[in-house]
């Protein structure tokens, strides 16, 4: 018989969290055929990222998942066998309660945030019992080695990307209102939180040798676009021109669109969690933005992911990777963006190289969803074996 899970998910802030609460849960679904039921205290939020997501219903079906609004007060639910709560949200106490009633108790993940950082290794998978209750907390971590959690991706992820660019991205751009690229034309998507070093990168760009569009999903940058381009605010479907490059503003795309942005664009800016890992999988060089964190805490992961990804490449490649890296997560001590700027160009080529074969990597961490289910069976087992 198909297990059941639980998976909760309160929406902090931005989009990450339901994002890949999301990602997560219809994968379980559609790869696994296991039957979700998604949490989620924040509809609108997910409406954002999945538009045929209704705000308003208590409960709907969307992809095969049961999506279920959690409200508070929380009404009596008998637990799934599988309770994940994910990015450690409190789950509901009358639900906990109710976990602790189960025999045999429900496995219960915390799923955390992804970080390349060396420590994840030894924390994944760890126990955590319960102060009162007969239950026992699993710590699931993402990560890009083996050790880890791994990373999410579907099944055909590599083979969607390899047909929508073998057929060419005319009609996608075509969709957005965009002709197709000029031969030397570079394409950047735009994803960021607000960024002191985001106008240098407009001039850097405005001044480029050759033609750059910039498209940017509506978000939290908007308003540093508007100041640059002096206008009182900026909307989806305007474009702006000043020389040779020219922005244009999107709406904010649902999961799958933006999916395809990142693999029709030559560069990309990313930001967070989810849509870092989406840039790795399109195998197109990326910039990433990590999260601010108080004690720049976001520091260690950039540097952490940059010691992995910029692993292979040669000596200056690396450090024009680095230096841009480092210099858009505001560290010290790093050149301004015009020399960023310049240096990433010199050394494109190998970067879109390196981009491929760094995707390629990527698989060995294994998938995250595979992962979880054979952690979960290993324990959704034991416990038959301890409760007879
Ligand atoms: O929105 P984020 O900044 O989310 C962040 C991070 O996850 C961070 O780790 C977390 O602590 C914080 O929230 C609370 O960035 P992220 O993770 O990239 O999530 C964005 C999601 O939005 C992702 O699933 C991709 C999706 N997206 C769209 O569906 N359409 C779009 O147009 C864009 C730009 C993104």
């Amino acid at each position: 018989m198909r297990s059941t899970w639980d998976i909760f998910c309160n929406v902090v802030d931005n989009y990450g969290d339901i994002g890949i609460a999301w990602r997560l849960a219809r994968g379980l679904v559609r790869e696994h055929g296991l039957d979700v039921r998604l949490w989620v205290d924040d509809l609108h939020a997910f409406q954002c990222i999945w538009p045929t997501i209704s705000p308003d219903a208590a409960e709907q079906s969307c992809e095969g998942v049961r999506v279920c609004a959690w409200r508070t007060p929380f009404a009596v639910t008998e637990p799934a066998q599988v309770v994940i709560d994910a990015f450690g949200c409190t789950l509901p106490e009358t639900y906990l309660a109710a976990m602790g009633m189960q025999s045999p108790p429900p496995v219960w993940i915390n799923l955390e945030y992804l970080s390349a950082e060396p420590w994840v290794a030894e924390h994944h998978g760890l126990a955590s019992p319960h102060p009162r209750l007969p239950l026992t907390r699993y710590f699931f971590f993402p990560g890009y080695t083996p050790a880890t959690g791994g990373l999410l991706a579907e099944a055909d992820l590599a083979g969607r990307r390899a047909a929508f660019v073998r057929s060419g991205t005319g009609a996608f751009w075509r969709r957005l209102g965009l002709d197709a690229p000029l031969a030397e034309e570079l394409r950047v998507s735009l994803f960021a939180y607000e960024n002191p070093a985001l106008p240098d990168l407009l001039d850097a760009w405005s001044v480029d040798m050759r033609p750059v569009t910039c498209l940017v999903p509506e978000s939290r940058a908007i308003p540093q676009l508007a100041a640059w381009l002096s206008v009182a605010r900026l909307q989806a479907g305007e474009m702006h021109q000043r020389g040779a490059f020219r922005l244009h503003i999107l709406p904010f795309l649902d999961q799958d669109a933006y999916d395809h942005l990142l693999w029709a664009c030559n560069l990309n800016f990313v930001r967070g969690e989810d849509s870092c890992v989406r840039a790795q999988w399109a195998a197109r060089p990326l910039v990433w933005q990590a999260y601010p964190q108080a004690d720049e805490a976001h520091w260690d992961k950039t540097n952490a992911l940059l010691a992995h990804y910029t692993e292979g490449l040669d000596r200056e490649a690396a450090r024009v990777v680095s230096g841009m890296w480092r210099h858009w997560n505001g560290m010290p001590d790093t050149a301004d963006m015009a020399a960023c700027w310049a240096a990433w160009r010199a050394q494109q080529a190998a970067l879109e190289r390196h981009a491929e074969v760094w995707c390629g990597r990527l698989s060995l961490a294994g998938r995250l969803g595979d992962k979880l289910v054979d952690f979960v069976e290993i324990k959704l087992k034991s416990r038959v074996f301890s409760n007879p």
